[in-house]
């Protein structure tokens, strides 16, 4: 490919997941409508996110106390804008936000057979400052046209159909996999579209940073304790790792997937069960990393498998590099 080929044939994200499809014949081009909703859901999100301190500029001049309010805002504007554009794709069946407590169930006339679970603006602590943040989301399929249930989402991360993030950064990256690899999208602001930039993403083998809030190292527990005590002593000969930690997981994970590395949000004393939420932070995740080559564990299994008994569920999760979380499996069976 020349420059030139890419400035004139644009793999726009439409055209690469139509193009998918075509592999599938049996396929009706549901999948297509679905993921076209998401996408105008990631970029009205962009949208607000890049106004969003110009808001609180103008909202500075009057009010003292906007910040807070403000930033609630953007977490509420965008759950109300994917939950819309979900059920208006008529696709969906089943939503669950991190944004609500309970799980929508989509009206019979506007029903589709897709399950979607989502954190809409996940890190949103980070607004504030500029940071990146993101919406995270994963997809499974009813089978068949049965009435829809929890269950249908309470189910092993292993059986999604697809699963992404869009990242609010310098850029508006998407990442996405429907199961055959994984392909990043940068949204052209001037076009409106995500075009593939990050063709067919494999995470390095292994890689050289760590990823975690060592401010819960008190709390840790000894797997992941030696853990991160190896990566910044390595007694092996190796350099140590370099730390880098945005606490922004679509941010984190990002880097960790196109650099390498591994990621951790492990349990402490304090959260046995760590703080990432299993259906729309570690499963999506979890997914990506295994569909680029790597993987992804919680601490006693292959987070894919665990089977959520509910909404809300969280799990320790360490994510990367296939050697690296290798590495920190090791020390887990050892420990058992
Ligand atoms: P949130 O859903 O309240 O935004 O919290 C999730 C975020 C993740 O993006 C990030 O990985 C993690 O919380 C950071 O947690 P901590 O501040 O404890 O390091
Ligand atoms: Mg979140």
């Amino acid at each position: 490919h020349s420059a030139d080929a890419f400035r004139t044939d644009l793999m726009t994200i439409t055209r690469f997941v139509l193009n998918e499809q075509s592999k599938h014949p049996e396929s009706r081009g549901d999948f297509s409508i679905l993921l076209s909703h998401i996408v105008l859901g990631c970029k009205f999100v962009c949208s607000a996110v890049n106004k969003a301190g110009l808001a609180k500029l103008i909202g500075l001049a009057g009010e003292t106390n906007v910040q807070g309010e403000e930033q609630k805002k953007l977490d509420v504007l965008s759950n109300e804008v994917f939950v819309k554009a979900l059920i208006s794709s008529g696709r969906t069946c089943i939503l669950v936000s991190e944004e609500d407590e309970d799980a929508i169930f989509v009206e019979p006339s506007k029903r589709g057979k897709y399950a979607v679970v989502f954190d809409p603006l996940d890190g949103s602590s980070n607004i504030d400052c500029g940071v990146s943040i993101g919406t995270i989301f994963g997809i499974y399929a009813l089978k068949d046209n049965h009435e829809p249930t929890i269950e249908d989402v309470l189910q092993p991360g292993k059986n999604m159909v697809a699963a992404g993030y869009c990242m609010y950064g310098s850029s508006c990256t998407l990442v996405l996999s429907t199961g055959s690899g994984v392909n990043g999208f940068t949204l052209d602001p001037s076009l409106g579209e995500f075009i593939l930039t990050h063709p067919d993403i494999k995470i390095p083998k292994k890689g050289n940073i760590y990823s975690a809030n060592e401010g819960n190292a008190k709390n840790w527990d000894s797997p992941t304790a030696t853990y991160v005590e190896k990566c910044k002593f390595p007694k092996d000969g190796s350099s140590p790792k370099s730390l880098r930690y945005i606490g922004s997981m679509v941010a984190d994970v990002h880097r960790t997937l196109l650099y390498g590395g591994i990621f951790l949000y492990p349990a402490d004393k304090k959260s046995p069960n760590g703080k990432l939420r299993v259906l729309y932070e570690v499963f999506p995740m979890s997914f990506l990393m295994e569909q680029a080559g790597g993987q992804s564990f919680t601490g006693k299994e292959r987070a894919l498998d665990l089977i959520p008994t509910k909404l809300h569920e969280r799990s320790p999760i360490f994510l990367g590099s296939y050697d690296d979380v290798e590495e920190i499996k090791t020390l887990y069976a050892a420990e058992a």
